[in-house]
This record gives C-alpha cells, structure tokens and sequence, in this order.
C-alpha cells in the first residue's frame, strides 16, 4: 500500500517543474529529497518547506549526468529520510534550436547525457531503494517533443522519444513488482526553460507572447494527481497541452 507520507526523490528540484512538485507534494505530507546543480536554490526550498509543512527534506547537489554524483546524492538521500518510494527523473535541457547539421557536440552531449543518461542514471541508482520498501512510482517527465518532432528540434526531441523508450521498457522489465511507471509528457510551460535553451531574456519571454501556456503547477498537479490514484492504477502516459497548443505546429496567439 503506498506509505502515508511517501518518500519522494526530485531531480531538477531547483527550478521550474521540480520545485513546483516539492511544493505540492510536501503540502500532500510527502519527505523529500531535492537535487540539483544549484545547491544554494534546493537548500533555501528545504528550509521553506521544513518550516511551513514540517516534512522532512534532504537537498543536496547533483549533476546527473554523472554516475559518480548521481549514486552520491541518492544513497546520502536514501539514508538520511530512510528509504525512497518515489523517483522523479525530471532535470533535463533543451540547448538552442539548431539545424541538425549547426548542432554544436557541446549542445548535443548537454542534451543526451541530461536527457537520457541522466534520467537512466537517477532511476537505476533509485529502483533498489524502491524495491526495498516494497512500494514505488517511477516518474519520467517527457515532452510533446518525444511524440512530435519538429524543425530545430532534432536532438531534444530524439531525447525525449528516448525519454518514451525507457519508460515503455522499464514498465515491461517491472511488471509484476508493486512499482508503477508514468511518463508526464508536457507541452509548452512556462519555467527556466526557454531561458536555457535560448539563452536571451527577450527570445524567453516571446515564445510565450499572446498565449496561455501551462505553469509549472499545472505540471506538478499532474504528477500529484498520478501519484494519489489507487495502488493498482497505472497512468502510463500523460500528454498534457494548454488550451492554445492544438500540437507542437499549431498554437493560438493573441496579438
Ligand atoms: P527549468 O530550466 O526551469 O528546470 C530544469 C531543472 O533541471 C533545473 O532545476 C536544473 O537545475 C535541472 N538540471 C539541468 N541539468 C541538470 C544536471 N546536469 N544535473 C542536475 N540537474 C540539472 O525547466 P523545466 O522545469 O521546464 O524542465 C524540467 C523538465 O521538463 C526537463 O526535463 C524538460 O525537458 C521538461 N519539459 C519542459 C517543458 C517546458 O516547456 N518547460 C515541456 C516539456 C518537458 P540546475 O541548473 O540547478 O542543475
Ligand atoms: C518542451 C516543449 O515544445 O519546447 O519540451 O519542445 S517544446
């Protein structure tokens, strides 16, 4: 049966999806723990959810890209809250939006190693924590991007359908096992991430001029909602789009 207050793991917990999930799933009364480069960003959301929900929170920094970093922060994560029910592979990038024959190796390897190796390194170091307890949610947080390619987006979308092959396959490889598999597949929201990708401000804000797009609350009340469903329901996928993206190609834009 899933735990009271189940023990959570957040990857790009600094920013965006991640923090809007610590803050919901800490008002649930979920213990968790946040990860991610910025030590000084996870660390200042512990206290706050420390002090005004009084789960417990382990924050620590993580470059998941990195095997070495990425069993560090989960067993220091595993020992110190007593276990882990919940594994979200959530940090990830997309950087510029070139042509496939412009693609920079830098941007390539930020993409694929965060994108895909990242998210096989945070859950295969999780699962055996999982397992132990007896009771687990792996959540993958893919994209419209891994179900719809588009110009300029040749390698965040290859990792993103790579995102949708590892959760297909992992919930083969765990069926039978009281571990659910869900892959929250979002559209265009509203965070950090356009910044990184574009690394320009003004470019940021216009990718989101004259339309509503998703916050990163409504993200996380997916995740939540996912997460409180009965132990025998699986949500697999969840392709979720504001209301002004129709698909990656068309999107209405007040002027
Ligand atoms: P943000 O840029 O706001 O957040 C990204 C998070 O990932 C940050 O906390 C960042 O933390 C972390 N991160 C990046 N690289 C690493 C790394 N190597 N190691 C550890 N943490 C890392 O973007 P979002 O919240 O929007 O993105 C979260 C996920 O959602 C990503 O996987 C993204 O691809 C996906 N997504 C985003 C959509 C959108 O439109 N916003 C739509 C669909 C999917 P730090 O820099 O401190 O390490
Ligand atoms: C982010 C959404 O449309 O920029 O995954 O690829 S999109």
């Amino acid at each position: 049966m899933r735990p009271d207050h189940p023990i959570v793991l957040i990857t790009g917990a600094s920013s965006g999806f991640g923090a809007a999930m610590a803050r919901l799933l800490a008002a649930q009364g979920c213990h968790l723990a946040l990860g991610a480069r910025r030590r000084e960003r996870v660390e200042a959301l512990a206290e706050e959810l420390t002090r005004t929900h009084g789960v417990k929170v382990f924050a620590g920094t993580v470059d998941t890209r990195d095997t070495g970093s990425v069993n560090a922060f989960v067993e220091a994560a595993a020992a110190s809250l007593g276990g882990l029910n919940v594994l979200v592979a959530n940090a990830g990038l997309a950087s510029g939006t070139y042509r496939l024959w412009e693609t920079p190796d830098e941007d390539l390897e930020a993409m694929m190693r965060t994108n895909v190796e990242g998210v096989v390194k945070t859950i295969r170091a999780g699962l055996p924590h999982l397992r132990k307890a007896g009771w687990g949610h792996v959540f993958f947080i893919g994209s419209t991007a891994g179900h719809q390619p588009y110009e300029g987006g040749s390698v965040y979308c290859a990792s993103k359908f790579g995102v949708k092959a590892i959760a297909h396959s992992l919930r083969l490889e765990l069926n039978g096992e009281q571990i659910r598999v869900t892959s929250v597949d979002p559209g265009m929201a509203e965070t950090e991430f356009s910044d990184v990708r574009l690394k320009d401000g003004d470019k940021a804000k216009a990718v989101y001029q004259g339309v509503k797009p998703l916050s990163a609350n409504d993200v996380a009340e997916c995740v939540r909602w996912c997460l409180m469903l009965p132990d025998h329901v699986n949500i697999d996928e969840m392709l979720v789009k504001c209301l002004d993206q129709a698909s990656v190609h068309k999107l209405h834009r007040r002027t």
